[in-house]
């Protein structure tokens, strides 16, 4: 063998099983310029940790790539890959006790009735399972004196990363790009100058797994998942690696695959596991990918990528966002980001609106698992909160932004997810709580468990799955389909019977309320979580309720259970305002009793976003009561719990104090250098909870008007939207300057009536299907329009 490849065979061979032991990268000089198109996420430098490398993803797969000159790291995922295999978790007992630990709330004994839950309630095992990492496509490079111009990109309008820097003379450019059209990662390898392209690949895992070649162009590992928790590992798994070479030589040991002097290369990278649904894990990993490989392998490299390209921006591209530049565009992502201050790059919360919707389009397409805490991206074995669903916010906040921001499709995993846990979560109603219809309470993961787990403080809590049915809604609410509302609405309509069937009287008030519960994470003056009726659930179960009417009246279906929501509804507790003018987290005012507490959790805003039962204009004093409560709990929290404040205040047209809490998201400590969000840790919700803000701030839609730049801050004084979307089946785009609107187009998606509101100024405007009206800034039709 010749000695050059020889040496970085080994090098590979040698890096087998570590990703820490990175060879020393060369001496970086110049200064690359930045990219031409303002849509790029840019470095100079390699990334040295994961939040500083750049996420691809088709909604499936996806890799983290590194941008290392003289070793190139790509760490896999594949969302299917957890710990554990089908399990059912709920405690046989809990059926037994929870009347007594209801009668224990309703007695006041809140910690006795914490300990009974603890004891006799919680799911077996405590925890569930959690996402796992598959390992990491490792490339060597022959090694360079001196590089210049290094620099690495994310464009978010093409999906693609690119790495390009000149060694001793030579111009190398290096592309990946997850393709949601051909589920394979591609990785293309090329140089300026014939014969320059020399390299080899290694594969590399934490997981139980075996790492071979197959051919003198194929690199496989095979593994199984991880047990947890006592359930034992129930998946295979499969990563396939082709390389393609266009000239020089190919040639393989035992576990890497080299390269030597081609003009060019391509690496095809495939990844499966055996799960089928989450009680079935009989799938075929080797056929999967092996197909996928071959169906990539005839086509060539140019083909992939427009058919990449294609795909991405047919999503990507409806909507366009410009609030402004400054001289800040032109310096590197995390030099942006460091030096971020107020007011002085308008331009930076455009790019994290889109990359917002860049990573929902990555880690969330029809077929797919749902965003995961982190998505899909995640390098780690036992990642934070196991990187798992976590349903009392954070994966409701990952989809806030699917529906305004124009990506509709991408909530099709949500609501797969959801019709899987009518299933499991059906089971759980009945063996926990004797009752119909499904439940899901905090958490949830690939198996679908729906028991209550960690603790009584976190997980007794039922309204998981009636929050997620806020999201099917949505989706119907934004497209107008009732073929789709007809599929959904069984779904909704069993969230809600569970509580028709579950709901109790409380003493006092005569209220119908959820007992026991808790407002999420929050522990109330009695030592405790456990209470009855916090004011959250009302909310959403007012929302669930009128949803499925509303559903009901739309399909025909139903009468008599309609009569009985509506009569359910009616007897809900209603939204209170306590003794410190706050909105009241619990049934009693026990916020008054800790009128400082900066909880990160703000519950009971859920009526105020997203829901709409609380609106400046609908219910003056509750939106009082709602500010009270922000202003209590503070801005500064972690990542997701910024974002929701954010959301929060847009629904309360403050523009200004939306966007200074905004800073505080862009702020180094809540995003790191690639731009995921910093819980911290890395947690993606805060990602997509900002997007959402941003577009809360241009246009909202949930009062039954469609209002347009209700929370624009003064730093964004002139812009541009074109493609948000509004309730009722509506595209929108909007202009404005010296912070006043001056044109609006309006074009149904399937919605005929629409009433635009811009301040006091309101117009109603009638559409046929697919056309469109622009009206000027008194809302007066433009003679020519569109
Ligand atoms: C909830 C939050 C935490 C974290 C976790 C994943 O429990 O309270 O802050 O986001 O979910």
């Amino acid at each position: 063998m010749n000695t050059c490849i020889h040496r970085f065979l080994c090098g590979v061979v040698l890096i087998g099983c570590s990703v820490t032991s990175l060879a020393a990268e060369p001496q970086l000089s110049g200064n690359a310029p930045a990219p031409g198109e303002r849509l790029s996420l840019w470095y100079r430098q390699p990334a040295q940790k994961w939040v500083e490398a750049l996420a691809v993803g088709n909604g499936r797969i996806g890799a983290m790539v590194f941008g290392g000159i003289k070793r190139e790291r790509l760490q896999l995922n594949e969302d299917t890959l957890w710990a554990g295999g089908p399990y059912d978790p709920v405690n046989p007992q809990a059926r037994e006790a929870l009347p007594e630990a209801r009668r224990l709330v309703f007695e006041g004994k809140y910690s006795e009735a914490a300990r009974l839950i603890s004891a006799r309630v919680m799911s077996k095992p405590l925890a569930q399972m959690q996402y796992e990492t598959a390992g990491d496509l490792m490339l060597s490079f022959p090694d360079s004196s001196a590089v210049e111009n290094y620099r690495r990109d994310l464009n978010l309008d093409t999906a693609v990363a690119t790495v390009e820097y000149t060694a001793d003379g030579t111009r190398f450019v290096r592309q990946v790009f997850a393709s949601p059209a051909d589920q394979v990662i591609v990785v293309r390898l090329a140089a300026d100058k014939q014969g320059a392209v020399s390299f080899a690949a290694g594969l590399q895992t934490p997981q139980k797994a075996s790492v071979g070649t197959e051919s003198e162009n194929t690199l496989v590992m095979r593994g199984v998942n991880g047990s947890a928790q006592g359930i034992q590992g129930a998946l295979m798994f499969q990563v396939r690696v082709r390389v393609l070479a266009d000239g020089g030589t190919l040639s393989a040991t035992s576990n890497a695959v080299a390269v030597l002097k081609a003009n060019s290369a391509t690496i095809l990278i495939a990844a499966a596991t055996s799960y089928r649904n989450s009680q079935d894990v009989s799938g075929d990993p080797e056929a999967i990918v092996k197909g996928q490989i071959a169906a990539a392998e005839a086509k060539s490299f140019d083909t992939l990528l427009a058919a990449h390209l294609r795909e991405h921006q047919r999503l990507f591209r409806r909507v366009a966002l410009e609030l402004g530049s400054s001289e800040a565009v032109r310096l590197p992502t995390n030099e942006r980001i460091q030096g971020f201050h107020h007011g002085e790059d308008p331009q930076f919360a455009a790019l994290y609106f889109q990359f917002g919707r860049y990573l929902l389009i990555s880690c969330s397409r029809p077929g797919g698992q749902p965003a995961n805490l982190q998505g899909l991206w995640n390098d780690s074995l036992n990642p934070p909160w196991g990187s798992k669903y976590t349903i009392n916010i954070n994966t409701e906040m990952n989809y806030w932004p699917a529906e305004s921001c124009n990506l509709g499709e991408c909530v099709e995993p949500l609501v797969a997810m959801v019709r899987d846990l009518s299933e499991t979560g059906a089971r759980t109603a009945k063996e926990m709580y004797g009752a119909g219809g499904w439940v899901t309470h905090h958490n949830t993961d690939l198996w679908r468990a729906t028991g209550p787990i960690d603790g009584p403080q976190w997980g007794m809590w039922p309204s998981g799955g009636a929050w997620l049915c806020l999201a099917l809604w949505d989706h119907y609410q934004f497209g107008r389909d009732e073929a789709y509302l007809k599929q959904v609405y069984p779904l909704m309509r069993g969230a809600a019977r569970f509580f028709l069937d579950t709901l109790v009287e409380e003493p006092k008030h005569k209220w119908l309320v959820t007992n026991p519960s808790i407002s999420p994470e929050n522990q109330h003056p009695f030592g405790t979580a456990i209470c009855a009726g916090p004011t959250m659930d009302s909310q959403i179960l007012r929302d669930l309720f009128s949803n499925c009417i509303a559903a009901a009246e739309i399909l025909g279906a139903d009468a008599e259970l309609r009569k009985q929501l509506s009569d359910a509804r009616a007897r809900l507790a209603p939204n209170q305002i306590g003794s410190h003018g706050q909105l009241q987290e619990w049934l009693e005012d026990w916020d008054a009793k800790a009128p400082e507490q900066q909880h990160r959790h703000i519950s009971h805003l859920y009526g105020l976003f997203p829901s709409a039962q609380i609106t400046p204009r609908g219910t003056p004093e509750l939106a009082n009561a709602a500010k009270v409560t922000l202003n209590t709990r503070g801005d500064i929290t972690t990542g997701w719990a910024i974002a929701w404040r954010i959301n929060c205040w847009a629904r309360l047209h403050d523009g200004d104090r939306a966007y200074s809490i905004l800073n505080h998201l862009f702020d180094p400590t809540r995003t790191y250098p690639n731009m995921f969000d910093a819980h911290p840790p890395f947690q993606i919700d805060g990602n997509f909870g900002g997007t959402s803000a941003i577009a809360e701030m241009l246009l909202q839609s949930h009062a039954g008007e469609i209002e347009l730049l209700p929370a624009l801050p003064s730093a964004w004084p002139a812009g541009h939207v074109t493609g948000l979307r509004a309730r009722g089946g509506f595209d929108i785009e909007i202009a404005w300057d010296a912070g006043r609107l001056t044109s609006v187009r309006i074009q149904s998606a399937g919605g005929r009536k629409a009433a635009l509101r811009y301040g006091s100024r309101t117009a109603e405007i009638e559409l046929n299907s697919g056309d469109a009206v622009r009206l000027d800034s008194e809302l007066q039709r433009v003679a020519k329009s569109p």
